[in-house]
């Protein structure tokens, strides 16, 4: 847990100037670069880069600036997705991580545009970068598009979307929270180990590591916004199952998450103590 500390505060100012640079650096109208960079910097975590990195150095990796711009791609379209979901038309929010959202600062059309500039940037930094061959960027290219898209996050914000007026049975909650939030998650932890060459079956259990951690990571939320449990047309999951089935619920899917890092070490060379470290976020919020 300690080296993970060590690590997120090592690369997370690296993260941060690499993206920022990125924007500064595009031949692209001052306003849209503002306007990107005004949501990029509004202070999120940066989980998503940040576990590709530690699960590619995990595995042996030398991270360098490039390989940071491609595993910051992620992270462009995190924002572009929050962007896009506070919108009007969506959820209609004023703030996100306490700063007026990007429709409230520059307007409507210029948030939509600033979304799509993030999303499609994403693909850029992947395919322009010289330190990776054609195959691994294909393959970085596929499934960050799999992840993000119909299949994927865009998916999961339409089906809940579809979903507003009823209760979900708890397949359908766990569906709509591994496409909206697992995905990109899932997308995350197996870039580091596509980065790093790894076989297809240690990419699959990374994949599904990101998944479940995804979906704890959405029940931890849910856990931490229980105030009314007697409105039953929210959908989460202290609603459909109660506050201790959801507690118990999250702690199966930390361990499960925990012995499919065993899984890889077992055959792998991995470093297990800087990935696990990852799930420290849930031990600091369960405190
Ligand atoms: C508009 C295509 C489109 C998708 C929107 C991301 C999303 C789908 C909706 C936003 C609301 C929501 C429930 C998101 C789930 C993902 C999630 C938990 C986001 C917050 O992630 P953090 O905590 O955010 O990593 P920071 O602010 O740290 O970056």
């Amino acid at each position: 847990m300690k080296s993970y500390q060590n690590f997120y505060e090592l690369y997370l100012p690296k993260v941060k100037q690499i993206i920022d640079q990125g924007i500064l650096d595009l031949k692209a109208p001052d306003e849209l670069k503002t306007s990107m960079k005004y949501s990029i910097d509004a202070g999120g975590k940066r989980l998503r880069p940040i576990m590709t990195l530690a699960i590619y150095q995990a595995f042996g990796g030398k991270i360098d600036d490039s390989i940071i711009k491609i595993a910051c791609s992620v992270e462009l379209i995190h924002t572009y997705s929050l962007i896009h979901d506070d919108l009007p038309a969506m959820d209609n929010d004023d703030f996100r991580r306490g700063l007026p959202t990007s429709h409230k600062k520059f307007g409507e059309a210029q948030a939509i545009l600033a979304g799509d500039g993030l999303l499609t940037l994403a693909f850029m930094w992947i395919s322009n970068s010289n330190s990776i061959n054609n195959d691994i960027k294909v393959n970085l290219i596929n499934n960050l598009s799999k992840s993000a898209g119909p299949e994927g996050m865009v998916g999961g914000q339409v089906a809940d979307m579809l979903g507003v007026n009823k209760v979900y049975t708890h397949d359908e909650l766990k569906t709509v929270h591994n496409l909206k939030t697992g995905a990109l998650l899932s997308y995350a932890s197996m870039a580091g180990g596509i980065l790093a060459n790894v076989s297809d079956s240690i990419v699959e259990k990374l994949s599904e590591f990101g998944l479940k951690y995804g979906l704890a990571f959405q029940i931890q939320d849910d856990l931490l916004d229980v105030h009314d449990v007697t409105d039953l047309t929210k959908n989460t999951y202290p609603h459909l199952l109660g506050v201790e089935n959801t507690k118990n619920e999250l702690q199966k899917l930390l361990s499960q998450t925990d012995e499919i890092l065993n899984s890889i070490v077992i055959d792998t060379d991995f470093d297990k103590e800087l990935v696990g470290g990852l799930l420290s976020y849930f031990e600091r919020k369960n405190k």
